[in-house]
């Protein structure tokens, strides 16, 4: 396998073959591969959303399945997930590019204990290609650094995102933080990760649960669209 990928020169393969080879070159967490594969796609006149999904986000949902199945560790899905960053960082302006207006502000965070942060860059990415200016805190965050982001900042929206079972109920601690202080309805907030769901999201009283990135962005224009539509009403 490996010989043979050494004989390879992507920029021959036919789009049908190099984007399989890519979802390999992620899972293997081959950067410089994934990269060359991106340029190659972008080049052809692939959108930068097209190779996001279909390149990217497909291959690492093979790695995903597989670090579940225990056919995948630690350091290799680590691996893996620098090749992504390191594809997604050539996507990123280039989805910010749209030139749209100003949709709306969002502050982001991956929530306190957790540190999966792709998806949350995702979605930041996918925000901002849609107009949207996104502020993004990181990992680990906790309530206070929400909070402070949220004075600091004054976005419509707040976003929080959890991969693990154990870190998706410090959303509620976050949201039950903002309705004490008497400000929950100042802001939009909208939760994702993949253990999460809608019953999940209503429960812990966030306005939507969104699925994946274009979700959010979907979800995003509604909301900020009502609350200026009432803004005017009112
Ligand atoms: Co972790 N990990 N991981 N991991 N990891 C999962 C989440 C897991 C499901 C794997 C598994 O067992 N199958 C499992 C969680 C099990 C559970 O909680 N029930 C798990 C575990 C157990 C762990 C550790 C505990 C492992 C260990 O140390 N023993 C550890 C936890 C560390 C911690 O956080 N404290 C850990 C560590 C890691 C790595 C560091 C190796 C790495 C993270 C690297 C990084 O993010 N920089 C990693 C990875 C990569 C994964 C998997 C394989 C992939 C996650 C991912 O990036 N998916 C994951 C398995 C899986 O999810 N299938 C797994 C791709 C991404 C595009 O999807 O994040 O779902 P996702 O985001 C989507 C949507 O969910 C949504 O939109 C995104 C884009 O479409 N979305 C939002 C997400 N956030 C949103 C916020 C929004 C809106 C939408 O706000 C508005």
């Amino acid at each position: 396998m490996a010989d043979e990928d050494d004989d390879l020169i992507l920029s021959e393969l036919p789009d049908e073959e190099l984007v399989p080879q890519m979802h390999d070159d992620l899972y293997d967490g081959l950067r410089d591969e994934v990269v060359e594969g991106v340029e190659i796609l972008l080049e052809r006149g692939w959108t930068p959303y097209r190779v996001l999904t279909e390149a990217l986000v497909a291959g690492m949902t093979v790695v995903g399945n597989d670090f579940r199945d225990g056919i995948l560790f630690v350091p290799e899905v680590l691996l893996a997930a620098n090749a992504m960053k390191a594809g997604m960082g050539i996507l990123k302006p280039l989805l910010a590019e749209t030139g749209a207006p100003r949709m709306g502000k969002m502050v982001i965070g991956t929530v306190k204990g957790d540190i999966h942060d792709i998806g949350k860059n995702l979605v930041s990415m996918m925000m901002e290609g849609a107009g949207f200016e996104v502020v993004d805190l990181g990992i680990n965050t906790d309530v206070d650094r929400y909070l402070a982001a949220l004075d600091a900042e004054q976005p419509d929206i707040l976003g929080m995102s959890a991969l693990l079972t154990t870190t998706m109920p410090y959303m509620k601690v976050v949201i039950d933080t903002l309705a004490e202080k008497g400000i929950r309805e100042d802001y939009i907030v909208l939760v994702g990760g993949a253990p999460l769901n809608e019953e999940f999201g209503r429960a812990i009283g966030a306005d939507a649960y969104c699925r994946d990135a274009a979700v959010a962005v979907e979800t995003a224009k509604a909301h900020v669209a009502r609350k200026h539509n009432q803004a005017v009403a009112g």
